[in-house]
């Protein structure tokens, strides 16, 4: 069986370095159709069917840039077997909000803490169990520039793929957008495979036009929708798209201050 993983992660969080460590030289380059944005691929060093997909480096999988159209296409319409999701272990908390995007998605996740070696010298300690814990998905460390953990890192993804192994959808929102997203999620539900309806909920909430179109909505399911989210609106005294940002902060933030301890910070990893 044929095995593909998806690369994703922030700029700069060391992707091409992984890359380039799991693939060796026999990469394939190119562009996404109809854009020019490079497109990298290759199979694993070692092997004949497991294949790497780097995808564009993107803070989010929000719509605005054409990066994050390129990735969150791929990962909804292609649905690879894994996500092998990197992110700079020396700035967990901007990292994690792609992440928490990631594991709305239904489909496999295992996260690299990449740039170790920068985390052990600046004397930083990442709870790397609590944050497996926390987040529901495989955690481990690896640094990319050095080959440390890679292997292991990539042996995982393979693991997960294999098993399906999907974590629990976090458990971000509050009891307002929780009530909206089921709202939706059940006006939703006869269009779109089961595992990825919290995704789509969460971007009909925050009326992502590219998502209404490409759901196909009827002006009359629109018009069901749209009331559900006013009145969040209303309750919560901001615009959806911010309530959701806002909220997965806060959700991380709690994270971060249960599995990560900087060096000199007066603060205890809390339990
Ligand atoms: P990308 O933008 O995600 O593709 O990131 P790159 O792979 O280009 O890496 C960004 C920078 O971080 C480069 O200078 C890399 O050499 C460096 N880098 C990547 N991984 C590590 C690591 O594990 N440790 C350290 N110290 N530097 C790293
Ligand atoms: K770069
Ligand atoms: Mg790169």
């Amino acid at each position: 069986m044929e095995i593909k993983i998806a690369l994703a992660g922030n700029p700069n969080s060391g992707k091409t370095t992984l890359f380039n460590n799991l693939t060796g030289s026999r990469q394939r380059v190119g562009n996404w159709p109809g854009v020019t944005v490079e497109k990298k691929e290759g199979p694993l060093k070692g092997t004949n069917d497991v294949t790497i997909q780097d995808l564009p480096g993107i803070y989010s999988l929000s719509p605005y840039s054409l990066e994050e159209v390129v990735s969150r296409n791929y990962l909804v319409n292609e649905k690879p077997d894994a996500i092998l999701n990197i992110i700079d272990g020396t700035n967990i908390e901007r990292n994690l909000y792609l992440t928490t995007q990631l594991l709305e998605l239904g489909i496999p996740v295992v996260v690299a803490v990449n740039m170790i070696d920068l985390v052990e010298r600046n004397g930083d300690k990442i709870d790397l169990n609590r944050l497996s814990q926390e987040l529901g998905c495989p955690v481990m460390a690896v640094s990319a520039l050095k080959g440390k953990g890679t292997k292991e890192v990539v042996a995982k993804a393979i693991e997960v793929a294999k098993k399906h192994q999907v974590a629990p959808i976090p458990e971000i929102y509050d009891k307002t957008v929780m009530s909206a997203l089921s709202k939706i999620e059940s006006a939703l539900q006869m269009q779109i495979d089961d595992s990825m309806v919290r995704w789509y909920s969460v971007k009909v909430f925050e009326r992502d036009e590219r998502i209404d179109e490409f759901l196909k909505l009827t002006d009359e399911k629109k018009a069901k929708i749209e009331p559900i989210i006013k009145k969040v609106e209303e309750i919560l005294d901001d615009d959806a798209e911010s309530i959701i940002t806002s909220q997965r902060y806060d959700y991380i933030g709690t994270i971060v201050q249960h599995s990560v301890k900087k060096k000199g910070s007066k603060h205890e990893l809390s339990v």
